[in-house]
């Protein structure tokens, strides 16, 4: 229960410095720290400025777009205490598809690091609801429109009383599968996924120091980088590049104790242990966004002694929604949901599936899918139950496996292969970095199992190496399993996310 009036903003910050957090380090990044009082201070100003001097009022959307920075995390907190309604967007993202995002969202005002200020102002031009931009220093330098206004502003503030259950930002996924949906969330909403998974699952206290790789224009990572961290007086780290030896020098220098990213990071990470990296203060390692190999699960806990947790999440579900836990993580499993969200396995029907068959998981709790102006959204929540496009297997004692996406289930010669399983048992291999299993079309069997390989910079396409990772697949899981074609490329389709669009794969064998 959280009071009618909740300002996730306020509730980040300056409820936090009341609670006697004021001088514990709360953001770390760009070579600077700021402790919790800063971050407060920071944040009252730049929501002056945003009101007085730019006019945004209490429902108005505000685009932002930024790396992870500590100032993209201080216009979010700030325009949510102004009342706004934040869309955080990726760098990456060029004039089309933010237009995309301005138009369906009706995004009227833009803060934006001025370091990428041009597809916004190419946005601008074109959008009849756009009509401000104003320019942030992503640098420690606060040397730019926004924080010059701000500068000479008070620092306290009176964050708008906004209800408990006011939308506070939507998340826009564009999911696997291509075309972007906004997904509205409650300003409770952003404290239920700390208090639930965060403090049950992580068991957040406020020596932790948090690291990861996802954008905070992704609610997995706004949740794990910013949220998180910010709700139980503990450290943000955040990195504008947060590759794995960024990850690594993060975690050596700042002791980080909670990492999030993603399992091809993680074997990357293993690695460099070997090469003597030293991550002994890391006590969770949250994997997600895309299945968790068990040779990966195996090597984490051999070399560490603490569990890789995997979690399933969705941008819909704003977080993560089943987990495995500290005491309770097992390999090929997702866990059990986290305190209160119901998860089931069921037919086209909705009827629940017999333990141990797959169907399609269904998922309610606290958060849930809400789609802006879109009507997927019938699609997406059945008698009251999140249909989250996953296949999943629960067990006789209640944990849920992953079996696939729905649409990454291949059928051929009449047997169900679910592609994920190949692809765990080819990056079993030594020589795999990453690889993506596709159904194509073929004659005789209906579909046939496809493979796209990345292999490591050691290995060499070959027709010899395509007969070994066959065997290898044969030799790993039920033979018939086996990728009968083998395309070996440089690189997979990926969401912006990190995520294997295999769609992409799909269209082009088609
Ligand atoms: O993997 C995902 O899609 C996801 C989305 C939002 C939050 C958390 C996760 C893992």
């Amino acid at each position: 229960t959280y009071p009618e009036y909740l300002n996730v903003g306020r509730a980040l910050t300056d409820a936090m410095v009341e609670k006697g957090f004021g001088d514990h380090t709360a953001l770390i990044g760009n070579g600077r720290q700021r402790t919790y009082k800063e971050l407060a201070d920071w944040t009252n100003r730049l929501a002056h400025a945003l009101v007085e001097d730019y006019g945004v009022k209490p429902g108005n959307r505000v685009l932002i777009r930024s790396a992870n920075n500590p100032a993209m995390v201080a216009c979010w907190l700030a325009a949510t205490k102004a009342g706004a309604v934040v869309v955080n967007t990726m760098p990456m993202l060029r004039a089309g598809e933010l237009s995309g995002i301005v138009d369906k969202a009706e995004i009227e005002f833009a803060l934006c690091d001025t370091r990428m200020m041009d597809e916004i102002v190419a946005c601008g031009k074109t959008s009849k609801h756009l009509k401000t931009i104003i320019g942030f220093d992503g640098t420690a330098n606060h040397d730019a429109e926004l924080d010059r206004v701000a500068l000479g502003k008070s620092v306290k503030y009176e964050a708008v009383k906004t209800g408990r259950d006011d939308v506070a930002l939507l998340g826009f996924t564009s999911g696997t599968t291509g075309e972007p949906k906004a997904t509205m969330h409650f300003h409770r909403d952003l404290l239920i996924i700390a208090d639930g998974y965060a403090k049950e699952v992580l068991q957040v206290t406020p020596e932790d120091v948090f690291v990861g790789s996802p954008p905070l224009a992704f609610t997995f990572g706004l949740g794990g980088l910013a949220v998180f961290p910010l709700r139980f007086g503990a450290t943000a780290t955040l990195l504008e590049t947060a590759s794995p030896p960024n990850m690594i020098e993060i975690i050596e220098t700042h002791k980080a104790t909670i990492c999030f990213t993603a399992p091809t990071a993680y074997r990357v990470m293993l690695r460099a242990m070997d090469e003597g990296a030293d991550l002994s203060t890391l006590r969770c390692a949250v994997s997600a966004g895309e299945t968790l190999p068990e040779p990966v699960f195996e090597e984490w806990q051999q070399k560490t002694g603490k569990p890789m947790l995997d979690g399933i999440g969705a941008t819909e579900m704003l977080h993560i929604f089943i987990s495995n836990r500290l005491d309770d993580a097992k390999p090929a499993c997702t866990g059990k949901p986290v305190t209160g969200y119901e998860a089931k396995v069921v037919d086209d029907e909705m009827n629940e599936m017999p333990r141990g068959e797959p169907g399609r998981l269904a998922v309610r709790g606290p958060t849930g899918c809400r789609y802006l102006n879109d009507e997927r959204q019938a699609k997406y929540v059945a008698d009251g139950w999140n249909i989250t496009g996953d296949t999943f297997v629960e067990d006789e004692n209640g944990y849920f496996h992953f079996a696939a996406r729905n649409d990454d289930m291949i059928i051929s010669s009449g047997y169900n292969i679910a592609g994920p399983e190949v692809e765990a048992a080819l990056l079993s291999h030594e020589h795999v970095l990453e690889c993506a299993v596709i159904g194509v079309p073929d004659d005789a069997r209906g579909h046939i199992v496809q493979a796209h390989v990345v292999l490591t910079e050691n290995a060499t396409p070959s027709e010899e190496m395509i007969k070994t990772l066959q065997d290898h697949v044969k030799a790993t899981i039920a033979p018939f399993k086996y990728p009968r074609s083998v395309i070996f490329t440089d690189q997979l389709p990926k969401t912006q996310t990190g995520k294997i669009q295999r769609f992409q794969l799909r269209e082009k064998q088609a």
